[in-house]
């Protein structure tokens, strides 16, 4: 099975390692051109709770040959999707998948408009993943990927990739409800990635204090009501819950919108809290916390230059 994986960041850098080490075709997809060469050079060292060694995995960047592969998978952030798309096209043949395990709602969207339905398979992974530096990631949390075809068919190609990363080292499952997948996904990161974002801390913080854990509790509640709105099918019946005990698992994990706004990056926010409240404006369904959240990370990034520095005597 060839792969290419698109977006090496922290998730596509775990993959990309562990799929290679476990014997698969695999190439890593950079737009960072001296990334790509590093990691041809370094190969991708893990370090955490996977284990501690390093993987020799092919890196190119763009643009692509004209070469289709079996399987695109695409782990670019979510507001780089459409952009990604047109530039891994070469990649997409007849016969490609194109998977994402993103982050947020609207990514199986894009790809579909771009590839069509019949090429795109929608997915989630709980994998905790962080860049130490670049060609070196802390395989933070060991955990599951679900991954589905639109139609919910448990499709001989769905079992095949799934069977095959698992093979080679990454439990994966195929799942026939994908869109409960994504929203139930969506939910913990609704739960946890804007309050880690604004507060600066690791996730297991949020579910060590009253204000934080009524916090996450209003973000979710509100957001299920859209779920159960859109006649989504989540996959647990306590999404707080839920939220909460991924907090506590990935207690370490400095998650992915906390490090966006660590390094001065944009966020998925309009992913995540803003797709919720966009779909709740649909079905008529108000989400104040939801949209609070959206702008105060906003905001972040708006301030950014204009934040009072810490007193010189501490
Ligand atoms: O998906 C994540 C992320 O960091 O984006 C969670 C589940 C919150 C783990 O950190």
């Amino acid at each position: 099975m060839r792969i290419a994986i698109v977006g090496p960041g922290a998730i596509g850098g775990l993959f990309g390692a562990v799929l290679s080490r476990g014997g698969l075709d695999v190439t890593l997809v950079d737009k960072h051109a001296d990334r790509a060469e590093l990691v041809n050079r370094q190969g991708i060292r893990i370090e955490g709770r996977g284990g501690t060694y390093t993987a020799a995995v092919r890196a190119v960047t763009y643009p692509l040959p004209r070469e289709p592969v079996d399987v695109v998978l695409v782990t670019v952030k979510a507001y780089d999707t459409r952009s990604a798309a047109g530039q891994f096209a070469p990649a997409v043949g007849p016969d490609t998948v194109v998977l994402t395990v993103q982050n947020g709602l609207g990514n199986v969207e894009i790809l579909t408009e771009a590839f069509g339905a019949g090429r795109v398979l929608g997915g989630a992974t709980n994998q905790g993943a962080n860049v130490l530096a670049p060609g070196r990631i802390d395989h933070a949390g060991v955990a599951g990927t679900l991954i589905g075809e639109l139609d919910g068919q448990l499709s001989p190609r769905a079992r095949g990739i799934a069977d095959a990363f698992t093979a080679a080292g990454l439990e994966t499952t195929v799942s026939d409800n994908i869109e409960g997948v994504l929203w139930t996904k969506l939910l913990i990161n609704v739960a946890i990635n804007p309050l880690v974002a604004v507060l600066r801390v690791r996730n297991g913080v949020l579910a060590e204090h009253d204000e934080t854990l009524e916090l996450m509790r209003l973000a979710v509640t509100e957001a299920r009501e859209v779920a159960r709105a859109k006649g989504v099918k989540l996959l647990v019946d306590d999404p707080v819950a839920r939220a909460i005990e991924v907090a506590r698992t990935t207690a370490g994990n400095i998650a992915s919108m906390h490090q966006d706004v660590r390094h001065g990056r944009r966020t998925e926010i309009d992913f995540i809290t803003g797709a919720v409240v966009r779909e709740g404006e649909r079905s008529g369904i108000p989400t104040p916390y939801n949209q609070a959240l959206t702008l105060l990370v906003k905001s972040i990034g708006a301030v950014r230059e204009k934040v009072v520095p810490p007193p010189e005597d501490g």
